[in-house]
Order: structure tokens, then sequence, then C-alpha cells
């Protein structure tokens, strides 16, 4: 089905949706259908699980996890399918982020996690990163991320233009 979400985004709880939420806007500026999904890997374990069990049969291509102090999410996500797993580490702990950012990266050999940046600028790079990873089968989707990196370019330019002007 076309409205079939391609991207699932999963966080540990509702405090995290402001930082994934901006995951999501990318994904919707590109047109790709996703799904925001509150699933905890301490709290909610069992639906967590079953989530990534059923993630490919149910149409999801990438998932994306994000989750803050000793943040396992995208870990059990991992664990439990072979879809690639982006993690999004979340600055919601004393220590900003970094106890998330280390337990998503540090992932023993085997089952990957490719991991962001902490907070928002993580959460729209896993936005993007889905894309290219969708893009890699979808030549127009190749096309409009081209297109966004030009925007990229051009507004530096823009914005070197008026320092220059001055
Ligand atoms: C993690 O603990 C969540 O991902 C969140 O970042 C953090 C705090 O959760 P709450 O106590 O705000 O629900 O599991």
């Amino acid at each position: 089905m076309a409205n079939t979400p391609q991207v699932g985004i999963l966080m540990g709880s509702e405090s995290d949706l402001p930082v994934m939420q901006e995951a999501g806007n990318i994904l919707a500026e590109f047109g790709i259908p996703y799904e925001l999904i509150i699933s905890s890997a301490h709290r909610t374990p069992v639906e967590t699980h079953d989530y990534a069990v059923n993630a490919a049969k149910n149409g999801r291509k990438v998932l994306i996890a994000g989750a803050g102090h000793a943040a396992h999410l995208a870990g059990v996500l991992a664990a439990n399918t072979t879809l690639p797993v982006i993690g999004v580490p979340i600055d919601s702990s004393a220590l900003k982020g970094l106890d998330a950012l280390l337990a998503t990266v540090q992932m023993p050999g085997g089952i990957p996690v490719a991991t962001m940046a902490i907070g928002k600028s993580g959460a729209r790079n896993a936005g993007l990163f889905a894309a290219s990873i969708i893009a890699t089968a979808n030549p127009e989707l190749q096309e409009k991320l081209n297109q966004y990196r030009a925007s990229l370019a051009e507004k530096v330019r823009a914005a070197n233009a008026r320092l220059q002007a001055k």
C-alpha cells in the first residue's frame, strides 16, 4: 500500500518526541511515509521486541530509534531485525546524552546500529540517512536528495554573499 510507513521512528518516552519529530519532519519533506511509536526497551520490552520482529513483514524498510540515559532501544531493535537501525542518542539525562551516545554507538560486533549525533541534529540526520538508504532503490528520491544538498550549498553561498556585501 502506498501509505504504508516505510520508516518506523521509535522513542523510549513521550519526552523524546520534540527531538524525534525532527526525523519525521525530514521524511515528510521527502514524501516518505513514516510512523512515530513510543516503545521502551526497559518499560515495555515485550512490545519493543514484537515491533522489531514484525517490522519487515509490516513493510518497514528502516527503523530509527531515539532514547536517552542507558539507551538500549536501538540495540534491542537491531537484535530482533536485520532491517537497518539508526540510533539517535537523546540529551535527556544529567550526562546530557553522552551516556546514550556511548550506549548506542558501542554495539558489540555482529549487531550494528548506525549512530547519529546527540539530539535534534542527530534526529534530522537520521531522517536523511533513512532517506539515503531508501533512495538506493529509488532514483527519483536520489534526485531529491541531490537537490536538498544543492539547496544547502546555495544557502551557504547566499550567506557569504550577504557578509561580503556589508
Ligand atoms: C529513556 O529515558 C527515554 O528514551 C528518555 O530519553 C529517558 C527519560 O524518560 P522519561 O523519564 O522522561 O519518561 O528511556
